[in-house]
């Protein structure tokens, strides 16, 4: 396959909208789909290749659509289905592919099956999720743990069983047991891939399987206070089952009949070896199940260095890769990391790894986490569990010095952060120096070169504190990048030269370099060698 050929996820560069929050036209400080077409100049600009929209369907918003009420629909908060239709064409037109969320582990308790479901015993939906008698004595079906707090069982009074629930109480997982239930949601998907979709992100996939004979989950020994509640028990038959690979061929074999390069993204918080499952042992599971290791890693050169080998060692023949820094679960990297400097370097290094990168909207401002006030918090996991919510990461985008930054004529629905006024989309287009100059070079370079965007990786290891490796095409340029991942000076020493093509700090772009280059403090370097 020449680097021509090549499907566009395996070049490009994903996008991920968080739709609440990224651009709203009507006013009542909520984004919606409009505002995403609005800003597509944004994303063209950038550089990216193709956008990921969190869930925008009806719902309760318990879990702001994580909660699906009604899947082939468009929940009026967001808009309507023309504006959907209005939205991919005009993504379409510029050339950018557009992904759509799908939860397949659990729907909202206001979806019409889980009301026929729980209507009675009886009821010909009652088995399309997952129901169980209570131990006695008020004790739940077993020990299995909700994701997002307390027990994973919810009582139901009227019928006197208890239903599964890995994530919000009012989101009952669904029985993939019940063949009638994959069917169904097969044909969720078949309604948006008719409409012309580029592929789905699949939410919480490595849940969708449970142990069979739900057997209890033994207690982690190595669990501490302060740790997410979640872990106190190994959630060994808690998701992560076999039948879930069996299920990744299923929807790869109907994915794979439509013409086009339909993607599967897999959201899979696991380990190394059990995400590289999810391939398929033949390559005919997802496409790409997500690799969250740089979300999960300390900033840090040793560790850095040892997630990307053990990573890259473990992928499996012609598997493609992929890196993500922070997305609407997480803290933003730009906090979690140290600040934006650091964010600069890690920006450096999501983008000239093997692999897919998806970007979080913001990254490439170097939006941090922002503070809510007291009394202002959203996410009901905030309620739930004190400091475990993700409203800071899930802030407006700041477009502009307008009136709440170009986001809303209304009262956002989450605070701004303090320094929109003077720090923003607009602010930034306007400055070389700035973190969206920084994205829109390195997107440029690596879409320019195919080293970079399709070609092979070499770890170089790390020195001091200075993370190294190189990126090459056969019989084409080479690159080599190096990371300070610390505050103070570094130094990259390598066997030949060449020219730095790329830098956070701009004015090191020309420079030559021979048998090594000097780092200052969180500085990143991309050297194309002679
Ligand atoms: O997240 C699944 C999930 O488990 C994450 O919340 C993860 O465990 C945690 O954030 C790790 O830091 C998905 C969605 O991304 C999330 O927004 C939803 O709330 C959740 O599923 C339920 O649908």
């Amino acid at each position: 396959m020449t680097v021509h050929e090549r499907p566009w996820w395996r070049r490009g560069t994903i996008y991920e909208i968080y739709p609440r929050s990224f651009q709203d036209t009507d006013g009542d400080g909520v984004g919606d789909l409009a505002g995403i077409e609005r800003r597509l100049d944004h994303l063209t600009h950038l550089g990216v290749d193709a956008l990921w929209i969190a869930p925008f369907s009806p719902s309760p918003m318990k879990d702001f659509g994580y909660d699906v009420a009604d899947y082939c629909a468009v929940d009026p908060l967001f808009g309507t289905m023309d504006d959907f239709d209005r939205l991919l064409a005009a993504a379409h037109a510029r050339g950018l592919k557009v992904i759509t969320d799908l939860v397949l582990n659990h729907t909202s308790e206001e979806h019409a099956w889980f009301a026929q479901s729980r209507a009675s015993r009886t009821n010909p939906r009652r088995d399309w999720y997952i129901w169980r008698d209570g131990r006695g004595d008020g004790q739940p079906p077993n020990n299995w743990l909700s994701i997002f707090g307390g027990s994973a069982w919810r009582l139901d009074e009227a019928t006197g069983q208890y239903f599964l629930h890995s994530f919000l109480d009012c989101q009952p997982d669904l029985n993939w047991r019940n063949p009638e239930v994959e069917a169904a949601l097969i044909d969720v998907l078949r309604f948006w891939l008719d409409k012309g979709v580029d592929g789905f992100r699949l939410d919480a996939f490595w849940m969708i399987y449970k142990d069979a004979q739900f057997r209890d989950n033994p207690p982690d020994p190595d669990w501490r206070e302060g740790m997410i509640p979640y872990l106190r028990n190994k959630p060994v038959h808690f998701g992560d089952q076999p039948e879930t690979i069996d299920a990744c061929r299923r929807l790869r074999t109907f994915v794979d009949a439509y013409p086009g390069d339909r993607v599967l993204i897999g959201e899979t918080y696991l380990p190394i070896a059990r995400l590289m499952t999810y391939y398929g042992a033949a390559g005919d599971g997802l496409h790409m199940p997500f690799n969250f290791k740089l979300i999960q890693a300390a900033w840090d050169a040793r560790e850095i260095d040892e997630v990307i080998r053990r990573y890259e060692g473990a992928l499996p023949e012609g598997a493609q890769p992929n890196w993500v820094l922070g997305n609407h679960d997480n803290p933003r990297a730009a906090s979690r990391i140290g600040g934006p400097d650091a964010a600069r370097a890690a920006a450096v290094l999501l983008l000239t790894l093997r692999g897919t990168p998806t970007l979080y909207y913001g990254e490439e401002l170097g939006m941090t986490d922002v503070e809510i006030p007291p009394g202002r918090e959203q996410d009901p996991r905030a309620i739930n569990e004190p400091g475990l919510g993700r409203d800071p990461e899930r802030t407006p985008m700041p477009w502009s010095a307008a009136p709440n930054a170009g986001f809303t004529n209304g009262d956002p629905w989450l605070p701004l952060g303090p320094q929109w006024a003077t720090d923003n989309a607009e602010t930034q287009a306007a400055d070389p120096d700035s973190t969206l100059y920084l994205y829109r070079r390195l997107l440029a370079l690596r879409r320019a070169e195919p080293a970079l965007h399709s070609g092979g990786f070499t770890p170089l290891g790390v020195q001091g504190e200075v993370v190294g490796y190189l990126r090459h095409s056969d019989g084409g340029r080479r690159f080599l990048t190096a990371l300070n991942v610390s505050a103070d000076r570094g130094r990259f020493d390598f066997e030949g030269s060449g020219q730095i093509v790329l830098a956070t700090r701009r004015a090191r772009e020309g420079q030559m370099v021979s048998s090594g280059v000097a780092l200052g403090p969180h500085e990143a370097v991309v050297v194309l060698l002679s």
